[in-house]
């Protein structure tokens, strides 16, 4: 008890919480749950995107697809990196993803029609996932926190990737248009469920937020999203498939209609519309992988063995 009051004061304090510190149990496991399910929200997010790389509309926007993507598995090799520090080994968390024990996010399950689709999962999921994210960059436990300091440099260009196909397609035909409003109706919902339930129905908040792992709720931080990203449609002259969206002048904030979340619960237990087929991919290429993280590590092995050679 004494060792917990030592360690909320040191979190009240604002200290950051390394790998080697002492921290409760729970702190951990609760670290470990939430730092691995982003680390496979990040993997998964590669899928709906890799699907139109070879489809890319000029050399240029393939490049650039290209170069999103492999920050995502990046982000996914920090995050994994950062969780294994809490004492948890990469193969485990797998296993948990596999089995369904871990979730990722809800997002990663509806499919990408078009390139239409690219351009509204830049914009919008990159888009919510940075308001989330640049909460995260002061999160109690160091690692993590640092992991989110270079993830979010990342994720501004990402954003802004998306930004410019909406905005191009919406400067296009009248088709083009049509597209980009199809898009958009299609992936604002599932964004917005992206903060995850309201504050109210959130079990893991309250200590998330005494220990400063989360440094925003989900209802304020969804509440910046839609501050945010509403002017940025108007702009192009997108329309938010929300017929109750209004501007509280007195509390200067957007007010919007209620999300379904009979379909967020449907989606996050694993029946959304795609949540079968990215674990089967992911199940299927991690198994065909088995023989390059197996040379990988018969290499590092002799290497070493090399030069403790050279050494002796
Ligand atoms: N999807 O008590 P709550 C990205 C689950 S961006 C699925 O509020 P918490 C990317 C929650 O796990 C996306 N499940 O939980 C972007 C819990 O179930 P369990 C990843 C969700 O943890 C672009 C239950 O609902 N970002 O990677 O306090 C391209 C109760 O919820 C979701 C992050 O992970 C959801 N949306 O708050 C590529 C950011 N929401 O675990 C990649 C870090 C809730 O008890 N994570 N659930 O079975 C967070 O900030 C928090 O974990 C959340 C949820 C706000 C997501």
């Amino acid at each position: 008890m004494a060792d917990e009051i030592k360690f909320q004061k040191r979190v009240d304090n604002g200290e950051y919480i390394e790998a080697k510190d002492e921290m409760p149990e729970e702190y951990r496991r609760h670290l470990i749950r939430q730092i691995s399910q982003h680390a496979h929200s990040e993997v998964i997010g590669m899928q709906p995107e890799g699907n139109w790389i070879t489809r890319a509309p000029s050399l240029r926007a393939k490049q650039i697809l290209l170069a999103k993507i492999q920050d995502e598995g990046g982000h996914g090799l920090y995050l994994y990196s950062a969780t294994e520090t809490l004492g948890i080994s990469r193969d485990e968390l797998i296993k948990q993803l596999h089995s369904g024990k871990a979730k990722y996010s809800n997002i990663f399950n509806y499919p990408a029609l078009n390139w239409a689709d690219i351009g509204a999962i830049g914009w919008l999921v990159d888009g919510a996932a940075i308001v989330n994210q640049v909460s995260l960059q002061r999160t109690s436990y160091g690692p993590y926190a640092r992991a989110m300091v270079r993830i979010c440099k990342e994720e501004s260009f990402h954003q802004r990737q998306g930004y410019e196909i909406m905005a191009k397609m919406m400067s296009g035909t009248k088709e083009q248009k049509e597209m980009a409003q199809d898009a958009m109706n299609r992936w604002w919902w599932p964004a917005l469920m992206m903060f995850g339930p309201h504050d109210t129905n959130s079990p893991h908040s309250s200590n998330a937020v005494k220990w400063k792992i989360k440094r925003e709720t989900n209802d304020e931080l969804r509440q910046k999203f839609i501050d945010k990203t509403i002017p940025q449609a108007e702009l192009i002259g997108l329309k938010v498939p929300d017929n109750n969206v209004k501007w509280n002048a007195k509390t200067n904030h957007y007010e919007i209609g209620e999300i379904n979340w009979d379909e967020f619960h449907k989606v996050i237990n694993g029946h959304g519309p795609c949540n079968k087929q990215r674990m089967n991919h992911h199940k299927k290429y991690h198994e065909e992988g088995i023989w390059v993280r197996e040379a990988a590590e018969a290499y590092s092995k002799k290497k070493l063995e090399r030069e403790s050679l050279i050494q002796a």
